[in-house]
């Protein structure tokens, strides 16, 4: 069953109402069918309120046939992260439309969005433009080594608000600032902050995100959306710490 509420407005509708929104990110490529349902038991006591889906090497179809066995399971929005366009599916909800603005690769400014079309026009996704910068955090990251651009520094917060608001202007309706799947360093606080002050967009932080407390300074510093998955590939215990009726506030 299609859920048909607008998940971009219902993001701005959880802002407004001063709501804390949690993804959780599921890799198509580590993450297997049999283990979808004993997961989203946990999935479904927790705070969690998305789930993001896809990966930055995915098999043809692994992304559609692990969608829909969590459509199943979850009554979440299931929304597309895609570090490809064969990652693409009527399956789920809604697809982060990304650009990375924070490289110079035309491929992932504008080449894969061209290519993806001829598949968009036969779904009904709700498509959000979304600007995703990845920011250096320790170590090289999957994002790196795939779409072959550097991250910004993360002290150099000029660049990184000017960036940010440059995707503002274009139009885009998300800012994903991203430090890398299983990141070192979470992306700084301060980061966080003086990048939420300027954005009049909604501001997704991920990356290296392993500790509620890790969660909590990301909200206070200025996250509306918080996207957490390595944390949950190598310990599915914190879902104990992230139970609805222990809110963090
Ligand atoms: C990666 O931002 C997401 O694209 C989440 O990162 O896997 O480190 O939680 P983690």
């Amino acid at each position: 069953m299609k859920k048909k509420k607008s998940i971009y407005q219902s993001i701005l509708k959880s802002i407004t109402d001063k709501n804390r929104l949690l993804a959780i990110l599921i890799d198509p490529d580590k993450f297997s069918i049999e283990h979808v349902e004993g997961f989203f038991k946990k999935v479904n006591q927790s705070i969690a309120t998305h789930i993001f889906v896809g990966g930055s090497t995915v098999e043809p179809n692994a992304t559609e046939i692990l969608v829909s066995e969590i459509q199943n399971h979850t009554k979440l929005p299931v929304v597309l992260f895609p570090g490809d366009v064969t990652q693409i599916t009527d399956k789920a909800d809604a697809l982060l439309f990304l650009s990375l603005i924070s490289g110079r690769n035309p491929d992932y400014l504008i080449g894969k969005h061209v290519e993806s079309v001829s598949k968009l026009r036969h779904t009904n996704l709700e498509v959000i433009p979304t600007g995703y910068m990845l920011i250096e955090s320790g170590n090289e990251t999957a994002v790196q080594r795939v779409t072959k651009t550097k991250p910004m520094p993360m002290n150099n917060t000029e660049q990184i608000i000017d960036t940010a608001i440059a995707g503002e202007l274009l139009g885009m309706k998300l800012l994903y600032l991203e430090a890398g799947s299983g990141a070192i360093n979470p992306i700084l606080e301060d980061v966080i902050s003086k990048t939420k002050k300027t954005l009049k967009i909604p501001l997704i932080v991920g990356g290296g995100i392993r500790h509620k407390k890790q969660l909590e300074n990301a909200y206070n510093a200025g996250a509306d959306i918080v996207v957490i998955g390595t944390a949950f590939e190598e310990d599915e215990s914190f879902f104990e710490e992230l139970k609805k009726n222990k809110e963090t506030r």
